[in-house]
């Protein structure tokens, strides 16, 4: 879809350089820009030159507040279109016409780093979805994860300044190792699920195109007929799940900050438009007390095998920003941007939210006219009384901004027919005013328990991993105690494995503040879902394959394996010791895209190395091709061997005959089981010596040892 109606509303604002003259802000032209206004040719400059002054009074003010949480940002455009009419569940009009394409603004994040923190961080990410639909703007802020640390929004504030840069000295950036996240945690146990979530490989995505998404609260979808059902929002990308390792996390946020802004902009310019699909989870009201949890608590999920996830339309990213400023960092997402047929529940964290986003624009865009701001307007008519306010941009002609008014007509009148514009969903509450929190909300453990279970052998040794390096940060041991301690509710046997990797003994008979936990309702013990090993693995599009080459390589294998790879929309990067020409066997020549100094193996996907002897004597002869081998292998990624690479692979410890090393018969075949292997993305059966892994870390008993670098 190359047009909608919100780009042509954009391009009004679009300002093209072609055949422009260079101008103040008030149009006037301007011959000379790289002198100031002087009294001689050596003398001071003078305060009458205006565009001096213009110029450098704008500069001053380019910085605008960055956003306090989830300041670090990469945002597209695209559109979302229906599979089929959802009219028996709701009335929202983006989602009850399939022939309808809405346009969409998408805004990835992370949470605590600031703007130019890196992308590879562990954290949450953002998931913020503007749908400008016929009826005016939703909004779907959501994360990557669907859970939240906290109930009640309250707590926000002491949460973000708990894993934030420590004050005094204001470290350390954009991670959650350090003593003041892990005390105020370890004082909130209601955060336990969200930790298993934090320090899983959910936290590490390889892409931001291979992420999930969530609404996190349940939400209402009503209908035509006004009847309302509990609902919880799903993104599922087509992609799969993917994650980095957590070593080559840390190396990438070196070597490319920008890995995951990248990778997003690159792919949408290359054309392969990342895609997800939008799944509802839906509750007749009636079921509202069918679990063993509550539905208004955001640190709960309703595990996909008791509610299945109804795939209702696809969104597509097909366009990237023409700037970023304009639109990445002005654009502003709120909870309360809701449309007909669309509503919200009294989940004390959600009903926080309903006020911050508007609040937080008011400081961080300067008034409140932000929705003036191009990116930030719907594609709807807006009419209303509003009006004055720094920078004001409609030009209201009306004499009567006021309702009512006869002086208009009456205009604009109030929304009526049907279907009547918003109507709040009419909910019937009554009880006490208290501060207080719901019995229902106090059961912290169970499902960080059933996440536990869930995980496969790799992906639970992952977790013991990050919370030994997390804990292992933590200076206090009595913060690593209490943590600890916490855990103990999840599973003995896996507090335990933490606790003897960061200096802890625990004591079990101590543990006596043992939680409520839901019983006998509808529950699992185990959801396959929450594992990213039943994800799908099949597309392997924008992932990127590093093809190491010297003089006299075998042009076939890497004809053969470029071929092949970018058939499936896979990326080949060429590397040598320098950007000349090399040559191959075939005698002709190949111009490499990178050198082993600007290229990194943590940033490729997997290694392959054509044959051709002396350009295998030419690698094993340089320490950094084989460290590049040899990292790939540690961060269990697959690497193709042609004829004569062989040798190299034990020159960089690398087994031959271990799982995801592809060793070439034929260029056709090799090509082909390449693909295959990079389609698996990760072989984590090398830590576990060979053995695949097991289906659930609660049946194999105790996870093997993994080596990680
Ligand atoms: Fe929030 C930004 C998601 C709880 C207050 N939040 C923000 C963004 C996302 C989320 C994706 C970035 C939007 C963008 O790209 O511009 N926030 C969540 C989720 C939450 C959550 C999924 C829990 C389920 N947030 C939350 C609470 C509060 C806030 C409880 C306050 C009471 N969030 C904000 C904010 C931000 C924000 C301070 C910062 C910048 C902005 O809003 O526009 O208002």
């Amino acid at each position: 879809m190359k047009s909608s109606k919100k780009d042509d509303q954009l391009d009004g604002f679009r300002n093209k350089p072609a055949d422009s003259t260079l101008s103040t802000d008030q149009g006037v032209a301007i011959p000379h820009t790289d002198d100031s206004l002087k009294a001689g040719l050596r003398g001071p400059s003078l305060m009458e030159d205006f565009h001096l002054r213009e110029k450098i009074t704008h500069f001053d003010h380019e910085r605008i507040p960055e956003r306090v949480v989830h300041a670090r940002g990469s945002g597209a455009h695209g559109y979302f279109q229906a599979y089929k009419s959802l009219s028996d569940l709701t009335s929202a009009g983006f989602l009850c016409d399939p022939a309808r394409q809405t346009p969409v603004f998408v805004r990835f994040s992370t949470v605590v780093g600031s703007r130019g923190s890196a992308d590879t961080a562990r954290d949450v990410r953002g998931f913020a979805v503007k749908f400008y639909t016929q009826e005016g703007n939703f909004d779907l802020v959501g994360n990557n994860m669907p859970v939240f640390f906290i109930q009640d929004g309250i707590k926000f504030p002491d949460l973000i300044h708990a894993v934030k840069p420590e004050p005094h000295h204001e470290m350390p950036q954009a991670a959650s190792a350090h003593d003041t996240f892990w005390d105020f945690v370890s004082l909130t146990p209601e955060t336990t699920h969200m930790l298993m979530w934090v320090m899983s490989d959910r936290a590490l995505p390889r892409s931001l195109r291979m992420m999930e998404g969530f609404g996190v609260h349940t939400f209402r979808l009503v209908d035509g007929k006004g009847k309302s059902r509990f609902c919880k929002f799903h993104w599922k990308p087509l992609l799969g799940m993917h994650s980095l390792v957590w070593d080559e996390a840390q190396k990438i946020s070196g070597k490319d900050p920008d890995f995951h802004r990248r990778d997003l902009w690159d792919s949408i310019d290359a054309g392969v438009f990342p895609e997800w699909e939008l799944g509802v989870q839906v509750v007749e009201e009636k079921d509202e007390f069918a679990f063993d949890f509550d539905l208004l608590d955001p640190t709960k999920l309703i595990p996909e095998e008791l509610i299945p996830v109804r795939r209702v339309g696809k969104l597509t990213l097909n366009r990237n920003p023409d700037n970023f400023f304009a639109e990445t960092e002005q654009v502003a997402f709120h909870v309360g941007n809701l449309v007909p047929g669309i509503d919200i529940t009294n989940d004390p964290l959600l009903q926080a939210r309903l006020f911050s986003y508007l609040d937080t624009q008011l400081t961080r865009l300067g008034g409140p006219n932000f929705a003036e701001i191009p990116i930030n307007r719907p594609i709807a008519p807006v009419h209303n009384h509003q009006q004055d306010g720094l920078h004001r941009q409609t030009l209201n002609t009306s004499r009567a901004m006021y309702h009512p008014n006869s002086v208009e007509k009456g205009f604009p009148r109030l929304a009526s027919g049907k279907p009547p514009g918003f109507v709040h969903f009419p909910e019937h509450l009554e009880g006490p005013k208290t501060r207080q929190r719901s019995e229902s909300f106090l059961d912290h453990f169970s499902q960080a328990t059933l996440f536990l279970k869930s995980q496969s052998v790799p992906e639970r040794q992952h977790l013991v991993e990050a919370f030994q390096f997390e804990l292992g940060m933590v200076t206090k041991k009595d913060i690593r105690r209490r943590l600890l301690e916490n855990l103990l509710n999840v599973d003995e046997a896996f507090a335990t494995e933490i606790a003897q990797g960061v200096g802890i003994e625990l004591n079990r008979a101590g543990d006596s503040k043992k939680r409520p936990s839901g019983k006998g309702k509808n529950r699992v013990e185990s959801s396959p879902a929450l594992s990213f090993e039943n994800s799908p693995k099949e597309l392997i599009h924008g992932r990127c394959i590093a093809v190491l080459i010297g003089p006299g390589f075998q042009e076939a294998d890497l004809r053969a394996a470029r071929k092949a790879l970018e058939a499936e929309k896979a990326k080949v990067e060429v590397i040598s010791v320098n950007l000349l020409p090399v040559r191959t066997t075939e005698g002709k020549s190949v111009e490499p895209d990178k050198t082993f100094l600007t290229a990194a193996s943590v940033t490729y996907d997997g290694v392959l190395i054509p044959g051709g002897r002396a350009s295998i004597d030419a690698l094993l002869a340089n320490p950094d091709a084989l460290n590049f081998v040899k990292e790939a292998f540690q961060h269990f990624k697959p690497i193709g061997a042609g004829k004569e690479a062989v040798e190299l692979l034990g020159s960089s410890d690398v087994p031959a005959d271990a799982p995801g090393i592809v060793v070439a018969r034929n260029a056709e075949s090799f090509a082909k089981d390449f693909v295959k292997a990079v389609k698996k993305h990760r072989f984590f059966e090398r830590a576990t010596k060979g053995k695949p892994p097991g289906k659930k870390s609660g049946q194999n008993g105790k996870p093997k040892k993994a080596s990680r670098s």
